[in-house]
């Protein structure tokens, strides 16, 4: 018999295709009644499918008895309850590592982007204003424009390798200052603000880096400071970001992450000194493909009596 897997949301065709195969597949989100879905299957589902952003709460664990194995499409586990499965003894892998490379891209490209503004020069040809009014105001270089990295994990090194082909000094910031790393360390948020042109968060989501870019973190900053984000919504103070911006205490911002996703707030849609982008980090083909293989791929080793190839510890 096929061991039964609960699936939050709709996944990659390749991925739905390959549980499909070797599970017998409970569908949450197409489930008339979820209740019913969970009262009824909930005793026999033993692993669970899921993303960054549906995670798994406590609530669903719990309607699982026989839960053993959570698998997460992406590196962000902020949405899943992972004390709470801890406590259950339920192991929780993600996707980390295949990822870095497309969400460090993602990350250096919003920093050439807000540089040279790339966004609102086009709209520029495309309005016309060039034949109408001439060239427009000058960008700026990167060269020797420093860039502190908030979380220089996997993704974050990869930042930093990647900007420092473009001439950048690097500093970071995490809750501890790492061995073996050239870069300059800030114990304090701010103070490294203060100290360079960029700020880019790649920490990650949850507790402990709730709004951690806040008012203060984005005065320091200052009017020409760009502030980019990679990482999780919830690691800035959207309010702030926008007064920031609308007052001209912050320069510019590059976002890939709002505080409540799809949403995005009116005042950050009409600045043209902030480039949005649709939580696209690790969006290419290559990388969510990647993606889905390890989630399928942790899924098979659980069943197999195997440890999960990327544990959450
Ligand atoms: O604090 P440290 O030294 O453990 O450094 C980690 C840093 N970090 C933090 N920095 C400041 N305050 C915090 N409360 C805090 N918590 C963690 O974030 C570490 O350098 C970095 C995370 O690196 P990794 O665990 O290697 O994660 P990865 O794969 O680079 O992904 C980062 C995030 C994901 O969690 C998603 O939210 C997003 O990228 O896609």
């Amino acid at each position: 018999m096929k061991p039964e897997i609960l699936m939050m949301g709709p996944m990659m065709p390749h991925v739905e295709a390959a549980l499909d195969d070797a599970y017998t597949v409970h569908r949450l989100h197409e489930a008339a009644d979820r209740d019913v879905l969970l009262a009824e299957a909930g005793p026999r589902i033993r692993g669970i499918a899921t993303d960054g952003h549906l995670g798994a709460s406590a609530e669903v664990m719990d309607r699982l008895p026989a839960l053993e194995v959570i698998a997460c499409y992406g590196v962000g586990t902020d949405a899943i309850d992972l004390g709470h499965a801890r406590t259950k003894g339920v192991t929780v892998a993600n996707t980390p590592g295949v990822l870095n490379d497309d969400v460090a891209n993602l990350a250096v490209a919003l920093v050439l982007a807000t540089s040279r503004h790339l966004v609102a020069n086009d709209a520029y040809v495309r309005q016309g204003r060039w034949t109408a009014e001439g060239a427009p105001p000058l960008s700026r270089g990167l060269r020797g424009r420093k860039v502190g990295i908030l979380g220089l994990g996997r993704i974050g090194k990869d930042i930093a390798e990647k900007l420092t082909v473009f001439g950048c000094p690097i500093a970071y910031h995490g809750r501890r200052e790492q061995e073996g790393v050239g870069y300059e360390y800030f114990a304090d948020l701010t103070e490294m603000a203060a100290a360079v042109d960029f700020l880019v968060a790649i920490c990650p989501g949850g507790p402990s880096t709730d709004r951690i870019v806040n008012a203060d973190v984005l005065a320091a900053l200052g009017p020409e400071g760009t502030f980019i984000n990679v990482a999780r919504g919830s690691v800035h103070d959207e309010t702030a970001l926008i007064a920031a911006l609308l007052n001209g205490t912050l320069g510019m911002a590059g976002l890939d992450v709002f505080a409540d996703e799809p949403r995005v707030p009116e005042a950050l849609m009409k600045m043209d000194k902030v480039i949005l982008q649709p939580h696209q980090g690790s969006g290419t083909v290559e990388t969510r493909r990647a993606m889905g293989d390890l989630v399928v791929e942790n899924l098979r080793r659980h069943f197999a009596g195997e440890p999960v190839a990327t544990p959450v510890t």
